[in-house]
């Protein structure tokens, strides 16, 4: 008998095996990880009805502290089965240790400590008025969840991007219904062993797993019972979910793709600015949503910098997770192979390759991986579909500007408004660049530092909405007005 693992689904409670297996496998050899069970819309329904039910029963009737006792809980759970967690996020992934044990993992349990923290510390609006008889009336507005969320979160950062949306849903009192992405099912499975071990009560949370389309995920945001749908992932995917969600007017929250600028001015702390440069275009193999990849610097430094970017790409470390390497693998062949076509494509624009462009070698079986090399390109024109397009990969594309006026017209020259990051030491004109951002989030002298209290998501293609902080409570709430005559 085969002694490779079975990922289940959750479902009221309990583990639910299915027939239809599809397998999860190694970006880093190519080797098996598991077998998981799809869910099929028979499935999807029986969640979404334990979601819908849990909502009435205990669940319902917890006070906002019993509630975030629980998630508590959940947080010093995660935290006691840490190694477990990374090595489960590393099996999916073949993301580098470090960033595992520093960033995912740990940010998985801090997002259930904090949102519930905050969700119990919120303050209960109340507005007194006056009235015409002279006896006055108190308003009460009463915070009320949503019901039955729908969470669909994508496989770049899974842990973190997943428990980033159940958290403040729990914390406001919903249940959810959850759809890791196909390709890294593992610590939304570990999350499920999680909640079982804390006593969570039944269909609070349920996992599903399976595929977009004609799957469950379109299965889940179709459902007639499901009330809200957050989710992360491609623009072109929202896209889609929100004409699916159209026909009962679902509220959506989403936070989506991004083509982010980097803007190093001549003043610059250079070797800051290209360090965190190449944080920013390279952090886990480019698969971050936040990830520069049109690098923007003034003139007078341009080839200084090129060239002390193109040093520190060829410095970084490419191989398997535990030998200390710098970087892994893309998530799969498949995206590898579509940010290959973007290598090609660059030539045929018209770039000209600094560094990269290559499947390493590797003389072992990390040759039936999803490597790649960091890539650098400059000599593209602002319209080029590879300075247009996200690529979601290790790469970056660098061009130099003249004035502030025209590098804010360049970076805002975007179908996508996520991120950026402005590399000065000039603070006035840093804050004067900033705020011209058509973007979420702009960084000055840093990238990817993060509060969770601020609100964070995308203008244009990049999503709707914000979450973090209160923001997460509001869009996971339904605000009802309660108005006393006294
Ligand atoms: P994806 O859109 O392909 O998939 C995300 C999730 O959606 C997966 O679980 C997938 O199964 C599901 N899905 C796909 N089609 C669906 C449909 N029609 N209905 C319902 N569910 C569907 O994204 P991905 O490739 O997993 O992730 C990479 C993308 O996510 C990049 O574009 C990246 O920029 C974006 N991202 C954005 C943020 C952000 O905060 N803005 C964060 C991380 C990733
Ligand atoms: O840090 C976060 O809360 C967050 N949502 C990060 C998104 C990263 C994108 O890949």
């Amino acid at each position: 008998m085969s002694s490779v693992k079975v990922l289940q689904n959750y479902i009221d409670g309990q583990f639910v095996k299915t027939e239809m297996l599809f397998d999860d496998i190694s970006p880093v050899d190519g080797s098996l990880v598991a077998h998981v069970c799809e869910a099929d819309k028979a499935l999807v329904d029986r969640a979404v009805r334990s979601a819908k039910k849990a909502l009435h029963g205990v669940w319902g009737g917890l006070s906002v502290e019993e509630r975030c006792n629980t998630l508590h809980k959940v947080a010093d759970e995660i935290e006691r089965r840490f190694d477990d967690f990374v090595t489960a996020e590393i099996a999916d992934t073949g993301k580098a240790h470090a960033q595992v044990k520093n960033i995912d993992i740990p940010r998985g349990a801090a997002n259930f400590r904090f949102f519930a923290d905050l969700a119990q510390n919120q303050e209960q609006q109340t507005f007194e008025m006056t009235t015409a008889d002279g006896r006055g009336a108190t308003n009460l507005i009463v915070n009320k969840p949503m019901g039955v969320v729908a969470v669909i979160s994508p496989w770049n950062l899974p842990l973190l991007l997943m428990t980033w949306k159940v958290a403040p849903a729990l914390a406001s009192g919903n249940t959810v219904v959850v759809k890791p992405s196909e390709e890294t099912p593992s610590t939304a499975t570990l999350l499920a062993e999680v909640m079982d071990a804390v006593g969570m009560p039944k269909g609070v949370f349920n996992l599903l797993h399976g595929f977009g389309p004609n799957s469950a995920g379109a299965y889940m945001v179709e459902h007639p019972d499901v009330n809200a749908i957050t989710f992360t992932g491609e623009s072109g995917t929202g896209k889609a979910i929100m004409k699916n969600a159209a026909d009962d007017l679902k509220p959506v929250s989403f936070e989506l793709g991004g083509k982010n600028a980097a803007v190093i001015f001549a003043d610059a702390d250079f070797d800051t600015a290209v360090a965190g440069t190449v944080r920013s275009a390279f952090s886990n193999c480019g698969q971050v949503c936040l990830c520069s990849e049109r690098v923007y610097v003034e003139r007078s430094i341009f080839d200084k910098f090129v060239g002390a970017l193109k040093e520190k790409a060829q410095d970084i470390r490419i191989g398997k997770p535990g030998d200390g390497a710098d970087m892994g693998p893309l998530i799969s062949r498949e995206h590898r192979e579509k940010v290959l076509s973007y290598f090609s494509l660059a030539l045929e624009e018209g770039a000209i390759l600094v560094t990269g462009g290559k499947v390493p070698t590797f003389g072992d079986d990390c040759d039936n991986g999803s490597f790649i090399e960091p890539t650098i390109w400059t000599g593209l024109s602002e319209d080029a579909r590879c300075v247009k397009e996200e690529i979601f990969g290790p790469v970056c594309h660098i061009s130099p500007f003249d004035s502030e006026d025209e590098v804010i017209r360049k970076a805002n020259d975007s179908d996508y408004g996520l991120a950026a990051a402005i590399w000065t030491t000039d603070m006035d004109k840093a804050n004067r660049v900033a705020k011209q951002m058509e973007v979420g989030i702009c960084w000055v002298n840093d990238w990817f530092l993060r509060d969770l209290r601020t609100p964070f998501g995308g203008v244009k293609l990049s999503g709707i909405g914000r979450e973090g902080g209160i923001h997460s409570l509001e869009f996971y709430s339904e605000p009802l007005t309660i108005c006393i005559k006294h």
